[in-house]
């Protein structure tokens, strides 16, 4: 498996990160040819645009979709994003029991708020 990328490239830094943090074993791989929009960069990816991971023949562009593949074939160590849905999860717990077992109380709250006028009769 290869990932073509630059140095300065940020968006190919958001996939190289995932790489280093997971510790898998992926080849750092320049662009081909002289950058991004070379023929024979394009002839990898047509758009032009970096990072491309070959994952052993299929080409993956976009590093969002890049970062999903990494994440979901080497799951250990989680990567920042589903630690961050951890996160995620752990403060709407509190708040979903809260909206759904205080609901008589949210009720009578609500009540008290006047209706906006509406344009049915
Ligand atoms: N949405 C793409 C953006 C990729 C992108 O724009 N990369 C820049 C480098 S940071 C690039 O390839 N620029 C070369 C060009 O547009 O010709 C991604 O997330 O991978």
């Amino acid at each position: 498996m290869k990932l073509y990328n630059m140095n300065l490239s940020n968006f190919a830094t958001k996939s190289r990160i995932v790489v280093y943090e997971k510790g898998v074993n992926i080849e750092m791989a320049p662009i081909p040819g002289a950058g991004p929009s070379s023929p024979e960069y394009k002839k990898i990816n047509p758009l032009g645009k970096i990072p491309t991971l070959d994952a052993d023949g299929t080409i993956i562009a976009e590093s969002e979709v890049i970062n999903e593949y990494l994440e979901d074939k080497y799951p250990n160590p989680p990567c920042c994003r589903r630690r961050r849905r951890a996160a995620r999860t752990s403060a709407r717990s509190p708040a979903s029991t809260i909206s759904i077992w205080n609901r008589p109380c949210a009720r009578s709250f609500r009540s008290s708020i006047p209706r906006p006028a509406t344009t049915r009769s």
